[in-house]
């Protein structure tokens, strides 16, 4: 194997993915910048490129609301070949924007783009770090719940259409969403991708927040979807607990940022389900999801040591080929093809290889880095793949596939933040 030659190819997808101060998750599928998806582009970019990183970061930025808020995606040009684009999300800002956000990495990624130069970064980081906070603070002020972080919509999760939502999707009535055209199946296989009964209700949520006039509040007692994300959840603690080291490091206050994680370390408790793993929860309902998902894997990345998924993990990394499947094999409903609900994503990965490593667990660690290398390395740089015999589906030439195998999947990475 080449290895040499696949590295060149990462780069060169990073690249060739770039539109002027933006990385697009991939061309013709998804046009725009999308928020977690820039981060990891902008990690990618930091191991060659440290100006090109920050340049991606202050651009994702432009888009932030003034309440905080970093949006799931930022429209700056016009662009065909995705729907729902920015004149369904209706929001009045330039740039355009949608009126949703998705799983805060920004503060853990920004902490190991500034620490490949702190030099370079140093101003960058000063003009950031007010702007991370900010965010950080929406979170809390809007989303928490009994120290977990609520999402008001699946995208928010990153993990569209994963088992956790089945049961507060159901609860949602979708009629009168009329007639629409998606285009992510002018792109992809329609197996591979979530289904209309799906769509109707991601439209029927925007279409429900839309009109409150995205006012959190005003969602907060009408909207049609409010879940605990467990993945957020665990994501956003391990980025407070990186905004505390740059706070410690930029010399700024930190009492504020040390009571979130004491708040969420908390919270992590009640996402456990008496069945024994991570759960998401339906605070419309106050039922557990009953899902055992990737993101119950993020134990570790999150910072807590208790290491209650360890035998779920082993369980499952024997039971497929390739690690981690975004949703249990011996759930009724796993499908080794369908987006969220079976497949393996790179990047989801590497955030829980990482968190394995960093607690001790090396083997485990090092045999999902394999494996995440094994499938780019035969399969190319696609946006997922099945963990039965690592068929490449989704998107090619993703960005963050590139990313995480400059950072950590492939055989140069230094397989840490
Ligand atoms: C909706 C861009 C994004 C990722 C998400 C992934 C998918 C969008 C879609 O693509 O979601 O945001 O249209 O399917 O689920 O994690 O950020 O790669």
């Amino acid at each position: 194997m080449n290895f040499d030659k696949i590295d060149r190819e990462a780069r060169k997808i990073l690249r060739r993915n770039d539109r002027g101060g933006y990385t697009v998750p991939t061309a013709g599928l998804y046009p725009y910048q999308w928020n977690w998806d820039s981060c990891f582009a902008a990690w990618g970019f930091s191991t060659f490129d440290v100006k090109r990183a920050w340049f991606e970061i202050h651009t994702l930025f432009t888009g932030q609301w003034d309440n905080g808020m970093l949006p799931h995606i930022i429209f700056h040009k016009r662009a065909d070949g995705y729907f729902p684009g920015p004149d369904v999300w209706d929001v009045p800002r330039v740039p355009h924007t949608s009126g949703i956000s998705q799983p805060p990495v920004a503060a853990t990624m920004i902490r190991s783009i500034y620490e490949a130069d702190k030099r370079y970064g140093r101003v960058h980081m000063e003009l950031i770090y007010g702007r991370l906070v900010s965010w950080h603070r929406w979170f809390i002020k809007n989303r928490m719940e009994r120290g977990m972080i609520a999402i008001t919509h699946p995208w928010e999760s990153g993990r569209d259409n994963a088992r956790d939502w089945d049961k507060a999707m159901a609860n949602i009535d979708p009629t009168g969403v009329g007639e629409y055209h998606r285009r992510d199946t002018d792109h992809v296989d329609p197996e591979m991708r979530p289904k209309k009964e799906d769509y109707d209700r991601y439209l029927k949520i925007v279409y429900h927040n839309r009109d409150c006039g995205w006012n959190e509040e005003k969602i907060a007692k009408t909207g049609l979807f409010r879940v605990a994300d467990v993945g957020i959840t665990f994501i956003f603690l391990r980025a407070c607990r990186d905004l505390l080291h740059i706070a410690l490091e930029l010399d700024h206050e930190t009492a504020e940022i040390e009571g979130w994680i004491k708040d969420l370390e908390a919270g992590v408790e009640n996402h456990w389900n008496p069945k024994g793993f991570y759960d998401s929860v339906d605070l419309k309902t106050g039922e557990f999801t009953d899902s055992l998902s990737s993101a119950s894997f993020f134990e570790w990345y999150s910072g807590m040591s208790g290491d209650r998924m360890l035998g779920h993990l082993n369980r499952i990394l024997d039971e497929v080929k390739f690690g981690v499947p975004s949703n249990d094999p011996e759930d009724e409903h796993f499908n080794p093809k369908r987006y969220w609900r079976g497949p393996v994503w790179g990047m989801v990965n590497t955030l829980i290889g990482i968190g394995l490593d960093e607690q001790g667990h090396i083997k485990t660690a090092e045999r999902l880095r394999k494996e995440t290398q094994e499938l780019i390395a035969e399969h190319g740089f696609y946006e997922y793949f099945s963990p039965l015999d690592g068929a490449p589906e989704g998107g090619d030439v993703f960005t963050w596939t590139a990313a995480i195998w400059l950072t950590w999947a492939g055989p140069h990475a230094k397989g840490r933040f």
